[in-house]
């Protein structure tokens, strides 16, 4: 295992575009979530690329009141998008697809601009929610079409499934509170990526390089407090999902907590992941303090190059065979960003 630490920072131009309402929404929760440098587009059918803040560049197509859940009407507009959408991702190094798929337009449009952004020459990742259950088998089959179009035309699809939120909240919160978790999730996990490959030039290797490679991946996340909250975090990511998973060809991991925030926290969290994916996975780590988090610890995960235990039962196919002869010595890589200036003081600091 390799423990390397580094602070150089390389530029990578990273553009988002947020599709349809739910991609939308998780655009301002990017932008909340402190990622206001990255270059950021939404598009929608209906009037939530209108209500986006003025600094994320916007598209309504159609005429405004949505495409009525249905991906065909979204797609017969998307003409009207094209050349800004080309415009958006020209000579960009990744582009970042978000959406929630099952209704119209995020499902519809997803794939056409994946299409564009790959065809530019950048890496083309999509990270989308699959919707709850009870949204019905209407919606859901049109989301497993839609999310097998966008695995052909991306080089990485990060599922989020709804249901395994619901896990995560309690049974009482609300719809609105679920999504705005997923949102946050999905932020999270874009966050975690970004600063990967916004970090040194091996690491952003390595990130791309796994990404790249990698069949499915999903977005994992857990919180705690207290004594062993990097452990607790890391098993309550893994709790919240009903998905067992035989194989992990890498994970990101990003840790955020209070300006408290120590190594060691850091590294068990990584030990706990260990346990749970195995030891050939790669693992990257990022980690962030920021001030208003006090005692909690948050872990967001991003499995790549997932098999669930249900499709090791089937034979594996001579890629996997293949791959895993070849699978090279695993490597961790952490890397912490600098501490936040406080601005007030003096502050009572946990101990490590
Ligand atoms: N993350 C997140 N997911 C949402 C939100 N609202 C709905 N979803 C999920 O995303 C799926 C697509 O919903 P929307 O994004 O509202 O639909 P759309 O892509 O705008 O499509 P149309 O409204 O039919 O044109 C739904 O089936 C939900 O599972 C949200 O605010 N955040
Ligand atoms: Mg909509």
């Amino acid at each position: 295992m390799k423990l390397t630490e580094t602070h150089t920072t390389t530029n990578v131009d990273v553009r988002v575009i947020g599709v349809g309402g739910a991609g939308c929404s998780s655009l301002i929760r990017l932008q909340e979530c402190g990622s206001s440098s990255l270059s950021m587009l939404g598009i929608d059918t209906g009037s939530a690329a209108q209500n986006l803040p003025n600094d994320i560049e916007s598209i309504t197509i159609g005429n405004g009141f949505g495409s009525g859940g249905n991906s065909e009407t979204a797609v017969e507009h998307f003409s009207e998008a094209e050349l800004a959408v080309e415009d958006f991702v020209e000579e960009a190094d990744v582009v970042i697809i978000l959406a929630g798929l099952g209704r119209g337009t995020g499902s519809g449009l997803s794939p056409r601009i994946a299409d564009i952004a790959r065809r530019s020459g950048a890496l083309t990742i999509a990270a989308v929610n699959m919707p709850f259950e009870f949204e019905g088998r209407f919606r859901n089959q049109s989301a497993v079409q839609a999310h097998s179009a966008l695995k052909n035309a991306t080089d990485a699809v990060i599922t989020m499934n709804n249901d395994d939120l619901s896990k995560l909240n309690s049974a009482s919160s609300s719809l609105n509170g679920a999504f705005q978790l997923a949102d946050l999730n999905i932020a999270n996990a874009v966050r975690a990526i970004t600063t990967e490959l916004e970090s040194s030039p091996e690491r952003r290797a390595a990130v791309l390089q796994s990404l790249g490679d990698a069949g499915d991946s999903v977005v994992l996340a857990g919180s705690s407090d207290g004594l062993h909250a990097g452990r607790t975090a890391v098993s309550e990511a893994f709790d919240s999902t009903s998905s067992e998973f035989s194989r992990v060809a890498s994970v990101v991991i990003h840790v955020e907590g209070g300006i408290g925030l120590s190594l060691g926290q850091v590294a068990e969290a990584v030990t706990e992941l260990r346990v749970k994916v195995g030891r050939r996975a790669d693992v990257h780590v990022s980690s962030q303090r920021l001030i208003g988090m006090g005692q909690e610890l948050k872990v967001t995960l991003v499995l790549a190059g997932i098999e669930l235990v249900r499709q090791v039962e089937e034979q594996p196919s001579r890629l996997t065979r293949v791959k895993e002869r070849q699978s090279v010595v695993p490597t961790v890589s952490v890397f912490e960003t600098e501490a936040p200036k406080r601005t007030r003081g003096p502050v009572l600091l946990p101990t490590g």
